[in-house]
């Protein structure tokens, strides 16, 4: 150490010699002002709110740097099986907030704080919200890091360094407007570059940029670098420390070394650019999978890259390759990263020399899959050329696998040709395409949907007839969100009541919320709870006003609806609702009513013209209801723009009422649903992905259930007339006239006439029209609950106690015991 190098006198002889001046920097609190003074190299007073952020978050990345260290020497020591969870997405957030908590530092924090008069909360909010994802997968995969750290599992993330994550929203005369988010423009203290350790991958093609677009150019071999960067995952209670590792593409360093010395500098330069622009951004579609070659190569570099990395780890401490599914579990987060099927079983016959037969059957046993979605335009198909030309010992290997599977079908099918056309891995047709799906599926050892409806249709319906060649490979696991980001950090009010109430336990054993249930009955935790939300609403009221101007009423119920925007998730059913509720009060202007404010928040693919239509739509029903005297003070929308984890964190906490209407059938599990339950807001929704079990767990009394069921949608699908509807329904009908009119855009005429196309000329799909109806029947009986704030605590209350099982930790568990066979590996 330096103390060991230098004597005190040397020391102060050479401060005094450089005039540097005292230095602060021993004990914990002195790393803060040690980054201060030497990592920016400026007058103290002059270091801008960004950099003392970054001192701040490395001094807390200090505080656990040994003990990430000492985690990683505790695996390589006891060898145990590893998880490896492979994700284009990782929907991170911020960490340093959630890292102190985890590292029970936040009292120490605060006090610091405190004593060196930083403003905590303006401090934390100058880190980038790490956006490297869509929606609720990625924001899953970030959950299930945390609960395996937590649960001291050894497990890693694989996903890329995007340098640009989803897109940033804003609004301008209600339209959605996309910019960059250029995330890593400054330094991220959070992340560590292992240059070292890069992973070379030879390619059979090479790649191009013309005009902006991506292009692969066969017969040119080629080779890329992945160069890992790390994050830490803290597992709460800071014992277990994990890694998640991104990779971030460039060109390798021999790359350009022919084309130099043949003098052609421009082209190599080109090439480097090429295979920077791999990792340069997210695709920001959640639910389409369009033929982009450009994902499809960042999908295989994923692969190729985690894979190289994992087996180069299993070598090192693992001569023999039949131990592979005894020492890995790899799981893959959706089909995106599918490749792996062709890619291990690729290293398994050409590296490791391996007969087929045992190169088969470890690459299934090393493998699962886990489904998110039933949507067709959603499930991914790649051009078999790409294969040929980029990949061509990978399209070998599939093709081989799919003779294997058709044999296999065919012996135990016999004559079923149409099922052998649905088994297959490959579609046929004028364009021939890989079903990646098929591939995974067949390629691994257990699929899973994420919600016991979800995992059953999934079973019965989507793939039906490969679920019943490997019946045993089909199972559900029921999503779960971490209690440590979005009760714990999010809610410090009502953590506080609860563990004023049962103790702390329930951090980490959210099934303890249970023990909350007789407080329900306890009119001094009633009224703690009520404390609380007014606390969260009061918040949110001063951070929206502080942050865009805007004035809401934190006395009025909190209606919220925030996720990415698709037809299926309605958002359009409920702009219908409010359109209801307005005419009502423009007919009966003496009407009493509880004052409500409706929030919206949420993405729309840049390439949905309908979703952002319908973000238009909220956005001129605000103004509209904004500028009408007569229902001011009792009606308002919100459209906030800019959905993002942080902004989750300030509004779930905040809210009444929690939106979850989609299409049942459609919505494969649901996140934020469980995240609203935990925080005490009631739901209005359909009986649809984990929503159902949710109310099952609480109790349907306790939940305001409403809709078609996933059935009676599928059997209504030949008779449903929206028209029935519009003519039957005079609620409905004026509703839909004043979007039709041009009411809500009298100087943009005809703007809303898509709607009128996909509700009632189209069909309406969705059903909108068949489930408003007992959508307001369900908004009224909910009214009716808030104007009894007691039997609305009751109620809320309930909720949080029967949350428990929505733990991510309970999920995680479930995965490790039924999927992956994988132990906890505690760091002493
Ligand atoms: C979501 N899927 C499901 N997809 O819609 C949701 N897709 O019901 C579920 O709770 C959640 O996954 C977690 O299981 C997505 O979020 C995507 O974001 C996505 C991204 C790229 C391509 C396809």
């Amino acid at each position: 150490s330096v103390d060991e190098q230098w004597t005190k006198a040397d020391g102060a002889k050479l401060l005094k010699q450089y005039g540097c001046g005292p230095i602060p920097f021993m004990g914990a609190d002195g790393l803060y002002d040690r980054h201060l003074l030497f990592d920016n190299i400026k007058d103290l007073a002059a270091i801008p709110g960004r950099e003392r952020y970054e001192a701040f978050a490395r001094s807390v990345r200090d505080v656990l740097s040994q003990r990430w260290l000492l985690t990683g020497k505790t695996y390589e020591r006891e060898n145990p099986k590893r998880v490896y969870y492979l994700s284009m997405e990782f929907l991170l957030g911020r960490s340093s907030a959630s890292n102190v908590i985890n590292l029970l530092l936040d009292p120490f924090v605060a006090q610091t704080a405190k004593q060196k008069d930083i403003d905590l909360l303006c401090l934390l909010e100058q880190e980038p919200d790490a956006g490297l994802g869509n929606g609720g997968l990625g924001r899953l995969a970030a959950c299930f890091l945390d609960s395996m750290a937590t649960l001291q599992l050894p497990a890693m993330g694989y996903g890329l360094r995007y340098e640009f994550g989803i897109f940033k929203q804003s609004i301008e005369d209600g339209w959605q407007h996309e910019q960059g988010d250029n995330w890593l423009r400054h330094p991220d203290p959070w992340e560590v570059a292992r240059p070292d350790e890069a992973v070379e991958l030879k390619l059979n093609c090479s790649f191009e940029l013309q005009g902006g677009s991506f292009r692969a150019v066969p017969g040119r071999p080629s080779t890329l670098l992945g160069i890992p960067y790390d994050r830490p995952v803290v597992g709460y209670g800071g014992k277990t420390i994990n890694t998640l590792r991104l990779w971030a593409a460039t060109a390798s360093n021999s790359f350009d070394f022919q084309e130099f010395s043949s003098g052609d500098f421009a082209s190599a330069l080109a090439d480097t650019l090429a295979a920077g622009s791999l990792t340069r951004v997210l695709y920001p579609d959640d639910s389409t999978s369009k033929g982009q070659g450009l994902r499809f190569v960042q999908e295989y570099f994923l692969v190729a890259c985690s894979l190289a990395d994992l087996v180069r780890r299993f070598r090192k401490t693992n001569a023999d390759w039949s131990e592979l599914a005894d020492k890995v579990a790899i799981q893959l987060n959706d089909t995106h990263p599918a490749m792996a099927v062709p890619e291990l079983l690729r290293i398994l016959l050409d590296e490791a020399h391996l007969e087929w037969d045992q190169a088969w059957d470890l690459t299934r046993k090393a493998l699962a899959y886990t489904n998110h979605t039933l949507l067709p335009e959603a499930l991914e198909k790649w051009p078999l050329y790409w294969f040929e030309t980029m990949l061509p010992r990978h399209l070998e290997i599939i093709l081989e696998i799919n003779r294997r599977l058709l044999d296999d079908a065919r012996d135990r099918f016999p004559g079923d040709e149409k099922r052998i056309e649905r088994v297959s891995i490959v579609e046929e047709g004028a364009a021939r395409k890989i079903r990646m799906a098929n591939l995974a599926i067949v390629g691994s050892h257990a699929t899973n949907g994420v919600a016991a409806i979800h995992s059953e249709l999934l079973r019965t319906t989507t793939v039906k007839e490969l679920a019943e060649l490997f019946p045993e490979r089909f199972n559900n696991k029921t999503n779960g969100v971490t209690p440590r980001r979005w009760l714990l950090l999010a809610n410090p009010a009502l953590a506080h009541a609860i563990t004023g109430a049962i103790g702390n336990v329930w951090v980490t054993d959210l099934d303890k919320l249970n023990n909350l249930k007789p407080f329900a009955e306890n009119a001094s935790f009633r009224a703690a709870f009520r404390d609380a939300k007014h606390e969260a609403k009061s918040q949110f009221a001063n951070w929206l006003k502080t942050t865009s101007g805007q004035v809401i009423d934190p006395n009025s119920i909190f209606d919220v609806h925030v996720k990415r925007i698709h037809e299926y998730k309605r958002q359009l059913l409920n702009a219908l609702r409010v359109a209801v509720l307005y005419n009502r009060l423009r007919e009966n202007p003496d009407l009493q009513m509880i004052p409500r404010t409706f929030f919206f928040a949420g993405k729309a693919a840049p390439a949905y013209r309908l979703a952002k239509l319908i973000i238009k739509l909220i956005n001129n029903l605000a103004g509209t209801i904004d500028g009408d005297p007569v229902v001011r003070g009792r009606l308002k929308i919100v459209f906030l723009p800019e959905y993002c984890v942080s902004l989750a964190e300030h509004l779930i906490p905040a809210s009444d009422v929690s939106n979850q209407i989609s299409t049942a059938g459609y919505e494969a599990s649901g996140t934020s649903n469980m995240k609203f339950m935990m925080n005490g807001a009631l739901t209005i929704g359909t009986r649809d992905g984990a929503t159902i079990e949710m109310a099952e767990a609480a109790g349907e009394e306790n939940f305001f259930m409403f809709g078609l069921t996933a059935d009676q949608v599928v059997s209504s699908r030949g008779w449903y007339n929206p028209y029935w509807h519009y003519e039957n329904e005079p609620e409905t009908r004026a509703a839909l006239d004043l979007i039709f009119s041009d009411y809500l855009s009298r100087n943009e005429p005809g703007t809303f006439a898509p709607l009128r196309d996909t509700l009632l000329t189209h069909g309406d799909f969705y059903m909108h029209l068949a489930d408003l109806k007992s959508y307001l029947d369900a908004d009224r009986r909910l009214v009716e609950l808030y104007a009894q704030p007691d039997d609305w605590a009751r109620k809320a209350i309930l909720n949080i106690a029967s949350s428990g099982r929505f733990s991510s930790d309970r999920t995680i568990n479930e995965y490790a015991i039924d999927i992956w066979n994988v132990k906890p590996c505690p760091v002493p």
